[in-house]
């Protein structure tokens, strides 16, 4: 057993947006790191996706149990809901890998369109607040009122550095750098860490939902560069979380090799 897989063992994680791209690959890079004994709580909308992933993971790795559940991380009170129905043993959310986010069209500012305005700042900022107030009371009553626990939160290079046609998807992951920030320091006296993990380019549905379902649009976001997987975005996840308590990865902004920052790529 690796520190890490130790340090896991026996933890319960969830995850939102676990039915595809990066949140899927978080979920079986936690159970591959730490297989003898690891409870998984995978959420996104399409549940045949993440029943799917939960057989394909407990076969791979039995000690593993994996608790799937629909759930719109946009609608408050289903987050409510789902909170109040976990089944007891996944109660105490050790992990919360704040992953489910989504991204809608490229147009500027006076041609954005409402319903894409608004299903970014619902999902990507709104959600994943919703996530954050539902699982944080119970891990600041552990460890004698010193709290315990990870948040973890997705952004991207696109919060840091805002892009032409990205005035929304920008101002979303802005948002989710900035309560993160908020957050780890009101958390200053507790043992909940705040962890957030920046990518750039990977390859993943994100660009397929941007362009509305048209593949080769998103196929052409790739062309002639070699983006990151997910998977390498969920080595970092799983090796934040695997840290010592006392250690905090705190903010990780991740390049594949050609890209320099939003908008500055190589093409061969
Ligand atoms: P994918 O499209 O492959 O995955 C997105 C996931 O989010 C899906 O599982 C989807 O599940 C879920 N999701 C979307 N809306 C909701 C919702 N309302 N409620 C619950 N789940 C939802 O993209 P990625 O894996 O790339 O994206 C994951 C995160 O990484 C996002 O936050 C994205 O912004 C971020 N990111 C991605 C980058 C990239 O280049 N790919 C770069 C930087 C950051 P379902 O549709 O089943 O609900
Ligand atoms: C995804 C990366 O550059 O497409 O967050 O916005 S980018």
């Amino acid at each position: 057993m690796t520190s890490a897989s130790k340090r896991l063992n026996g933890k319960t994680l969830l995850i939102t947006g676990a039915s595809s791209g990066i949140g899927r690959s978080t979920a079986l890079e936690f159970a591959r790191t730490s297989p003898q004994n690891l409870k998984l709580i995978l959420t996104a909308r399409r549940i045949d996706r993440l029943q799917e992933l939960a057989a394909d993971i407990t076969k791979e790795c039995p000690g593993v149990k994996v608790h799937p559940v629909q759930l719109d991380i946009s609608n408050a009170g289903e987050v409510r809901e789902f909170v109040d129905g976990l089944p007891t043993e996944f109660r105490e959310v050790d992990v919360l890998v704040n992953n489910a986010g989504l991204v809608k069209g490229v147009a500027k500012v006076p041609d954005i369109a409402e319903e894409d305005i608004n299903i970014m700042f619902a999902t990507n900022v709104t959600g994943l607040i919703n996530m954050t107030q539902a699982i944080l009371p119970s891990m600041l009553k552990r460890n004698n009122g010193e709290g315990s626990g990870d948040i973890i939160n997705i952004g991207s290079i696109a919060g840091r550095e805002p892009y032409v046609g990205g005035g929304i998807y920008c101002a979303t992951k802005a948002a989710v750098r900035s309560f993160a920030e908020s957050l780890r320091k009101e958390l200053i006296s507790t043992r909940v860490r705040v962890i957030t993990v920046d990518p750039g380019q990977v390859e993943t549905e994100f660009s397929v939902v941007r362009f509305y379902g048209d593949r080769s649009k998103a196929e052409a976001v790739y062309a002639g560069c070699e983006p990151l997987t997910p998977e390498d975005i969920a080595e970092v996840i799983v090796f934040a979380a695997g840290r010592r308590e006392n250690v905090v990865v705190a903010d990780t902004l991740l390049f594949p090799n050609h890209q320099a920052s939003a908008t500055i790529m190589h093409r061969r």
